[in-house]
Parts: C-alpha cells; structure tokens; sequence
C-alpha cells in the first residue's frame, strides 16, 4: 500500500473521545460517569470506562497506598509524584490504547485533580511538569465539573459512607474542600473550551441530562452515532 510520510494509513480506525470528570466529594461523578457510559452504549459507542487514582493494575496499587494515606507523611511533592507515576501506568495501559483503538474513555478524575488537591502544597509550575510527563499528550476533549457545596458533598459522601472511615482526602475540613471547589471552578474559567460546569446539586436525572447536552454539542455526536 502506499502511504505517504505521517499519513494515517486508510483502515486506522479514528481516535476515540476522551472525557473526565473532576469536581469534589459526593458531587455525583461515579453515578453520573455510569449513566453517561450507559447512554453512550446505547447509542452503539464503545466506551472504556476507568477512573484516578488507578485504572490499570499498577496503578490500582498506588491507588491504595494514596487513599490510605500512607504516603501523607513523605510531603506534597512525594504524594503529587506518586499520582503522576499512577497517573502515567493508567495513561499507557488503559486509556491511550482505548483512543487509539476508536474507543471513547470516560474517566472518574484525571489531571485537574491534581492541579487542584496537589497544587495547594506542591508549586504549580511543578505539578504542570509531573503532568506532561504522565499524560505525554494525552489530554481530554472534554472535561464535566460537577459542581455542588462541599457542605453538600460531603453530607451525601458520609450518608453513603455510614459508619467506615473517612479517606486520607474526606477527612479534611470544610474550608479546604470549599477552597478546592472554587480552585476546579478557576480551572475551568480558564479552560471554557474544555470544561463544561454542570450544577450538581439537582437530582441525578436533571444532571445526567446537562451532561449529555454537553457531550452531544461539544463532542459534536454524528447522526449515525446519535440514532443507531
Ligand atoms: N485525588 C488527588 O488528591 N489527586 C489526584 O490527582 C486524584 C485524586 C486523581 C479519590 O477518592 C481521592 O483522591 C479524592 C481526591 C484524591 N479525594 N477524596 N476523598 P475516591 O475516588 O475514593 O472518591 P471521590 O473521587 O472523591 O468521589 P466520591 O466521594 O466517591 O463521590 P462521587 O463519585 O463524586 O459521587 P457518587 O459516588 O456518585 O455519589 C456519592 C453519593 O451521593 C451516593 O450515595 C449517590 O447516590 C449520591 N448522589 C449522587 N448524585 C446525587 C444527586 N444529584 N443528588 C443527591 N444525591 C446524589
């Protein structure tokens, strides 16, 4: 066959979609990454879905140690390099072979959880450095930010939660998770062609609906994929 230099050859499938969804504790994303990926597949897409940290077999490991808190007492930059080595296994293995396959990949956070629960501690120009490193290009096409109080998002993680212990992140106060909610709101000021902000504290079915508002207009659906 002849291809010329740096052409796709013509059976490459195309790169599949990339959406992740970031914001606090008990803002809805598992539900809502579910319900998406459902929708998706109804619509005949395959999708891939997978969440940080972990989302491959090694990165389920660190996934363990950074919930427990047992690398807490190395220091920021320590816990911050550990999610990027995470962060990298989970890019090679899980989601950068999806989209080169024509899948789409729906992740339950991903990079901008870092910027903002690492960034307070670790300097910014530091954490940009350990996620180009991680993600080596691969970056999302859209990103959700559900949006709720902390207050309210942390009241539906403890009801969920009932009597277990709080992780390394959930057990911290109010102020800082509330001074993390406006830190993903300024990231997504930031990026508005990235991020869609979708009010969270609505019931699920009226939140489900914002987002595939969302997916269907910035991810540009083809009729094809919308009616099979
Ligand atoms: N972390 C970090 O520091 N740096 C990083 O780079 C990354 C992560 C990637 C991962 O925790 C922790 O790692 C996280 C940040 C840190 N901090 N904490 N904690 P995780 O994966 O164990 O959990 P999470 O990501 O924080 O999510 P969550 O607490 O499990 O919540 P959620 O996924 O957003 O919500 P949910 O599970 O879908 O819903 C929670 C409950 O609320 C559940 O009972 C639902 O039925 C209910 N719910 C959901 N939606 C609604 C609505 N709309 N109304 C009423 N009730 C609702």
């Amino acid at each position: 066959m002849n291809v010329s230099p740096g052409a796709a050859p013509a059976f490459a499938s195309p790169r599949g979609r990339f959406v992740t969804f970031e914001g606090g504790e008990g803002a809805g994303k598992s539900s809502q990454v579910t319900r998406l990926a459902e929708r998706l597949r109804g619509r005949g897409l395959d999708v891939v879905v997978t969440r940080e940290p972990g989302g491959s077999p090694g990165a389920e490991c660190v996934r363990h140690v950074l919930l427990e808190g047992a690398a807490e007492a190395f220091g920021p930059l320590a816990e911050a390099c550990l999610f990027a080595a995470a962060r990298a296994d989970h890019v090679d293995r899980t989601i950068r072979p999806a989209l080169d396959a024509g899948r789409w990949v729906i992740s339950d956070r991903f990079y901008d959880s870092t910027r903002v629960y690492q960034g307070g501690g670790v300097a910014p120009e530091m954490v940009r450095l350990l996620e180009q490193v991680a993600v080596d290009g691969t970056r999302p096409d859209l990103t959700i930010l559900l949006d709720v109080p902390a207050e309210i998002g942390l009241a539906r993680a403890g009801a969920r939660r009932g009597e277990g212990v709080a992780d390394r992140f959930e057990k911290e106060d109010l102020a800082t998770h509330e001074r993390r909610r406006l830190a993903f709101l300024k990231l997504a000021h930031e990026e508005p062609e990235r991020f869609v902000v979708v009010d969270a504290t609505d019931d699920p079915g009226t939140v489900a609906e914002a987002i595939w508002f969302a997916v269907e207009t910035r991810l540009g659906l083809a009729p094809a994929e919308r009616s099979a």
